[in-house]
């Protein structure tokens, strides 16, 4: 059976590509799941790439997911910075989870170099633009063959 992993987008990732290019590129949302979904192709992996600008939902994707993927590429954009309440839901889901952000967040305000999620995660790839997406899928994909 071909194994699934989340890929999952927070608030306002939406609007990518439609402006500060100098910080997140000139892809849109669009573009970027049409990445991931290449790269799933190419490593055998189902991908389901999901995007919200709702807290709660993406609380209740991870507590569904719990179980049922081989894991998670969250970048939670704002959220990173903010939320306990992902944190625990990661923690919850019990699920392997790589923490992705297209800009460089330690480049960046003094308020985006925390993160409620890198300590949860299973590594963090910060300010590689939209290829650290392709890099986590990847990198899920050779740690599936190594344990398999
Ligand atoms: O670099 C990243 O991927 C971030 O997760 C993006 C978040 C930011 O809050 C994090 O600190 C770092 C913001 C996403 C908003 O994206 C937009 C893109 C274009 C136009 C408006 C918003």
């Amino acid at each position: 059976m071909t194994a699934t992993l989340l890929v999952l987008n927070g608030p306002n990732i939406n609007m990518l590509g439609t402006r500060q290019p100098e910080l997140y590129g000139h892809e849109t949302l669009a573009d970027v799941e049409a990445l991931c979904q290449r790269q799933g192709e190419a490593r055998g992996l189902a991908i389901d790439f999901r995007q919200t600008n709702h807290e709660g939902e993406l609380i209740d994707w991870l507590h569904q997911a719990r179980g049922k993927v081989a894991g998670v590429v969250l970048n939670p954009a704002a959220w990173t910075h903010t939320s306990v309440a992902i944190r625990d839901a990661i923690l919850a889901s019990e699920l392997p989870v790589i923490e992705v952000h297209i800009s460089n967040v330690h480049r960046r305000e003094a308020f985006r170099h925390h993160s409620y999620v890198s300590d949860v995660a299973v590594g963090v790839i910060c300010g590689l633009g939209t290829h650290g997406y392709a890099l986590a899928i990847e990198h899920f994909a050779k740690r599936m063959v190594e344990i398999a």
